[in-house]
This record gives C-alpha cells, sequence and structure tokens, in this order.
C-alpha cells in the first residue's frame, strides 16, 4: 500500500470557529493530520510518498474557473481592503434573495462562494486546498499506473465542497477531483462511497446529473445534524443521473448492527453498478467519541468497514474526509486499511 501526503496541507491554520455561540478552537487542525500521519507511517512502515504535482486543470474540470480564480485570491483581497484575521463569510443570500450576484468586494465575495460560518479563508488555505487535491489526486495516479488500492491523506477535507463553494472545513472536492481524473485515464464508471459522519453535499452536486459517477452516502440524518441542507433519502439524482445518488440517512446513535445493515445495502447497489473504481471517502468521525458526532462505532467496526469494501474486489482509493477525536483517528483509519487489506 502506499500512503499520499503533502507537508504543505498542514499550513492551512484557522483561528477559530464559530460553535455553540462561542470562539472555540477549530476542529480540522492540522496536528490531526499530523497524528494520522506518524499512524500510518507506524503501522505501514515504509508506505508514505509525497504528492506529486498536477496542473489546475484538474481542479477547473470539477470547480468553476470564476470560483478556483476566487479561492487563489480571496486572503489577498481580504487584507488589501484592510481586514485582519482570517477572512470569514457572513451573509448569505438565502430564499428570494438575489444568490447569482458576485458583489465586487470581499465580504460579499466570500459569501457568494460559501455556504456556512465554521470555516474561513486563511492565509495558507489555497495552497493547502490544493496540495490537498494533488494528494488525492496523487493516489487516483497510482490507481491508474494499476495499483489495487491507495490511500490519499487530504487535508482540509472535500466532501462538503461543491462546483462553486467552500464549507464544512472544504475548499476543493477531492474525491470528486480524483473520480474525475480516474474518468479522463480512461475508467468507464466510478463509484463513491461517503462514510464520513456528515452527508457530502458537495460530492452530491457536482455529480448529480451525471450517470457515470455514483455518489452513495451513510450519514447522519440531516434534518439532526450538519449539512441540514441536502442528504435526504429522496434525492436520487436528476436527469441522466436519475437513480445514480444513494443517500442513506441514519438516526444519531447509530452503532454497527444499524451501520453495518446500511453500509451492506451501500455496497450491493455499488456492486450492481460494477465500477471500474471505487473511492472511498473515508470520513472517521462515526467513531464512539467524536466530538462533532453521533454514531458509535469502534475500531474493531472500522476494521469490519475495511473488509466489507474489499468484498467489492474493486480498485480502491481511500480519502481522507471527517475525523476529529484526535487521539483515535489514527487507529481508526489503520483499522479500516488493516480490515481491507487483510480481505483483499
Ligand atoms: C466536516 B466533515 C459544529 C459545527 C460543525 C461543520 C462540520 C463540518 C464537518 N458545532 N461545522 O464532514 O467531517
Ligand atoms: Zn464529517
Amino acid at each position: 500500500m502506499k500512503a499520499f501526503f503533502a507537508r504543505e496541507q498542514l499550513l492551512h491554520d484557522q483561528s477559530v470557529e464559530f460553535n455553540r455561540g462561542e470562539l472555540t478552537a477549530p476542529y480540522e487542525s492540522g496536528k490531526r493530520a499530523e497524528m494520522l500521519f506518524s499512524a500510518l507511517e507506524a503501522a505501514f512502515p515504509g508506505a508514505a510518498r509525497d504528492a506529486a504535482e498536477f496542473p489546475v486543470s484538474h481542479l477547473l474540470d470539477i470547480h468553476d474557473a470564476d470560483y478556483i480564480g476566487f479561492l487563489q485570491s480571496a486572503f489577498g483581497e481580504w487584507i488589501a481592503e484592510g481586514r485582519t484575521g482570517d477572512a470569514f463569510p457572513m451573509v448569505w443570500p438565502v430564499h428570494d434573495m438575489r444568490g447569482e450576484k458576485i458583489p465586487n468586494t470581499i465580504v460579499g465575495k466570500i459569501s457568494h462562494y460559501s455556504f456556512e460560518i465554521s470555516t474561513a479563508i486563511t492565509k495558507h488555505s489555497w495552497i493547502s486546498a490544493r496540495r490537498s487535491a494533488e494528494t488525492a489526486l496523487s493516489g487516483a495516479q497510482e490507481l491508474s499506473r494499476g495499483a489495487n488500492m491507495a490511500f490519499s491523506l487530504c487535508r482540509p477535507p472535500g466532501h462538503h465542497a461543491g462546483r462553486g463553494y467552500f464549507g464544512g472545513y472544504c475548499y476543493l472536492n477531492n474525491a470528486g477531483i480524483a473520480a474525475q481524473y480516474l474518468r479522463n485515464e480512461g475508467a468507464l464508471r466510478i463509484a463513491i462511497l461517503d462514510v464520513d459522519y456528515h452527508h457530502g453535499n458537495g460530492t452530491q452536486q457536482i455529480f448529480y446529473d451525471r450517470d457515470d459517477v455514483f455518489y452513495v452516502s451513510v450519514h447522519a440524518d440531516p434534518d439532526t445534524d450538519f449539512p441540514y441542507f441536502l442528504g435526504y433519502a429522496d434525492e436520487t439524482g436528476a436527469g441522466k443521473g436519475e437513480g445514480f445518488n444513494l443517500n442513506i440517512p441514519l438516526s444519531r446513535g447509530a452503532a454497527w448492527p444499524s451501520y453495518g445493515e446500511a453500509l451492506s445495502h451501500a455496497l450491493n447497489r455499488i456492486g450492481d453498478y460494477a465500477p471500474d473504481a471505487l473511492i472511498v471517502s473515508l470520513g472517521v468521525d462515526t467513531s464512539a467519541g467524536d466530538p462533532l458526532s453521533g454514531f458509535l462505532l469502534t475500531r474493531d467496526d472500522f476494521a469490519r468497514m475495511g473488509a466489507a469494501i474489499a468484498a467489492l474486489q474493486r480498485q480502491t482509493l481511500f480519502v481522507f474526509e471527517g475525523g476529529y477525536a484526535i487521539n483515535d483517528v489514527g487507529g481508526n483509519v489503520v483499522s479500516v486499511l488493516n480490515g481491507f487489506l487483510g480481505a483483499a
């Protein structure tokens, strides 16, 4: 197994996050990626590889050009307009307001290109997000060269980032960018299995009207959990993509009996689709004790998850997403990978 990583991903360093009416330390820290990297090095000596660099065209395959331009220039514009600290969005064009407008000054622009308050653009967000996408691309390249599996230690995560917006700690849709890379390399059908606790609204949006990328997600019911406004079971795809989006929301408190059942339903549907490759958006915030989440998976359950995924017998790229119990993240990810490798 190869595990791809890029040190520049650690540079993104948001000062605060707004939670429960207070400013708190951000849940999504560089520390969690560093600790995960150490756990991988210990469990799989010699597996670590530096992510390669890729042309920006791979980002433009998935994201709008104006959004990519905005991500690159936003922090500079924030400073040029005399603001300090991190660039936070603060006003959104909801309901019947003019959501298509792109104001010319930075606060209006940030609001246009985002959807929630916990995620800011910091001095180094662009470089970290770009290297995170390149970490996913490196894993995809490994598959296109014939590897059976790879792990991409992406940070910041990606599955909440849409074609033209950031949020949920995500700026670039790493799994989506990897999926499109494999399509460009000749794969006909890609399945994305998203096992993060939260629904991957961005990945769903990007592929909603396509039948060549099947998005399947098991996640907390958006009625009670972030991102609240997407991820319900009746979202099944549109146009050509009808039937190629599958959401399986579970109630808070779900443990392996109900989770494992949902996962096997998801995997059966993916098996029927017969994808050329599988991308797993691997969030381990489904772990009992995760500070953002309400599922109760254990270390052993994560090994069961890995084994169930391996039973599909597809080339598989694991792309890291969430997981905020930083002392458990490494063990849980290693458990998924060992479960996969033991059963593959
Ligand atoms: C990212 B990923 C909690 C605020 C939560 C955003 C959650 C993003 C989760 N008070 N804000 O899917 O793990
Ligand atoms: Zn999550």
